[in-house]
């Protein structure tokens, strides 16, 4: 039990772990629920146990994993990362093992905790835990926000993410797709932006871009893993491909130069330029009919050359295009300023500038996610002289990364209204996986567990010694990580 990571609420287990002797081949009895929901929980259980599973069988399996709901009833919502039902019963019994749940988030987050109470000891035998584990999580949205603009991570790389993500009972990845070096999904109203976009990237970063095939793909993979893809399209600064790729969007409709440097702010669309607001209509509506989840990003932050008035003009259309679509809008900390539909969320990342009106979003109800780029901006460094990372806020230690409280990190803010945590990664600096996981590693650990576990359970050399644990895992995975940031 105190293996799990991200820490459940509470677990009863029996001292003596059973032994059975292996290989077992595990049957799922969901006969209510959706079948491709079903396969989709044994693709899971297979990747874990690298055993075989059957649907539904009334086989011969001498161990039986149920996924029920609390009522007896299917679990409705099949959307993964839902942001209620996420609560989930484990009981492991010697011939059975019940998951309860009342969304299918929750069923896979049972999965995911079953890992560590159900081991392979050697090809011949496991070992269970039995007893019972009762959990929900503290926070309901909990992501990684994650840079493929500046430097392009393929598929392959993104669905390796993916399973880390999935192990912390992550269930957002956020996917920053545009920026002034690059445009990383295809767009069926705008060829052009990944036909150029697509082949420019940071200074020594890759380029490359997800088709519209890449994309359902790359949801399905997430989904099956309880995780809800959250595409960002930055807008109104941070938008040089898109001035590059298309001339129209350009005062006087002559191209913007590629750029390839580091800077942020530089670049802007103008309110003025008769293409600006159609292009924002027809993308954003596009983006939300290729989007399984229910939110979309739309950046908003670092708009540095945009005068307040325009910022107002080109974040509130840009919110009402996204509303219009069915879907829920998320942006950077900088739209408190402008008029906010209810249901928007803020992101809350830079500490230095926390406007009056963040605060006054939440007394009204604006829910937040929190993402301070002292805590969980992983490339930063994790200590002076890494050797990777930037710096420009602080470097970030594990612990430091851990002991943090979401619900008061940002002042003003009414606890009530943090809806999640985010750590993000950005890829000025960042150009391959290696890399990659080495500055998300351990800390990726700690963020699941900060919008996991209650303030109050937490407890740090408890926490960094299941992490030394697991470390063993990514080793086995091939995952690189940072062993020295395990240290004490
Ligand atoms: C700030 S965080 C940015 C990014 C940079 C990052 C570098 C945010 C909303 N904007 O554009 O990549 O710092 O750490």
């Amino acid at each position: 039990m105190s293996s799990i990571t991200p820490l459940p609420r509470q677990g009863e287990f029996s001292e003596i772990s059973h032994r059975r002797p292996a290989p077992v081949q595990l049957s799922i009895d969901i006969a209510e629920a959706n079948e491709v929901y079903a396969d989709r929980l044994a693709q899971h259980l297979r990747a874990i146990y690298d055993l075989p599973i059957m649907t539904n069988s009334e086989s011969d399996s001498n161990l039986v994993v149920r996924f029920v709901t609390p009522d007896g009833k299917t679990a409705v919502d099949l959307e993964p990362a839902q942001l209620e039902g996420q609560e989930y019963d484990i009981t492991i019994d010697v011939s059975e093992i019940t998951i309860t749940s009342s969304g299918v988030g929750g069923w896979h987050y049972g999965i995911t905790a079953l890992k560590n109470l159900v081991k392979t000891v050697n090809s011949g035998t496991w070992s269970m835990s039995l007893g019972t584990v009762s959990d929900a999580p503290d926070l309901a949205w909990r992501g990684l926000s994650m840079d493929i603009a500046r430097s392009f991570f393929p598929m392959d790389e993104l669905k390796r993410l993916i399973d880390v993500l999935a192990t912390y009972r992550y269930n957002v990845l956020h996917l920053h797709l545009t920026d002034d070096q690059g445009w990383r999904l295809e767009s069926a109203a705008f060829p052009t932006l990944t036909e150029l976009g697509g082949t420019t990237a940071v200074d020594g970063g890759r380029s490359g871009f997800l088709t519209q095939a890449d994309w359902v793909e790359l949801q399905a993979v997430a989904a099956a893993r309880g995780i809800t893809v959250v595409p960002e399209i930055d807008i109104p600064g941070h938008t040089n491909a898109a001035l590059n790729a298309l001339p129209e969007l350009n005062k006087g409709g002559v191209a913007a130069e590629v750029y390839t440097g580091a800077d942020v702010g530089f670049s802007r669309i103008f309110t003025e330029v008769e293409a600006t607001l159609p292009f924002l209509t027809t993308i954003f509506t596009e983006l939300a009919q290729v989007t399984d989840g229910r939110y979309i990003h739309f950046g908003g932050d670092e708009a540095l050359e945009v005068s307040a008035e325009d910022y107002t003009v080109l974040v509130e259309h840009t919110m009402k295009v996204i509303t219009d679509a069915g879907k829920v809008p998320v942006g950077w900390q900088e739209i408190a300023s402008a008029t906010l539909h209810d249901d928007v969320i803020m992101q809350l990342w830079n500490r230095r500038q926390n406007p009056p009106e963040i605060a006054e979003q939440s007394k009204i109800g604006r829910r937040s996610i929190i993402s301070p780029s002292n805590r969980s901006y992983f490339d930063m460094s994790s200590r002076p002289g890494q050797g990777i990372g930037v710096n420009w806020d602080t470097e970030i230690s594990l612990r430091e990364a851990y002991e943090w409280d979401p619900r008061s990190a940002v002042s003003g803010l009414d606890p009530d209204t943090v809806l999640g945590v985010e750590a993000a990664m950005w890829t000025e600096f960042v150009h391959d996986f290696d890399t990659l996981t080495t500055l998300l590693l351990p800390r990726l650990a700690a963020t699941a567990e900060v919008g996991w576990t209650p303030l109050e359970s937490r407890e740090w050399t408890n926490f960094l010694s299941r992490v030394q644990a697991e470390s063993v895992d990514w080793h086995d995975a091939g995952i690189t990580f940072d062993k020295d940031d395990l240290g004490d």
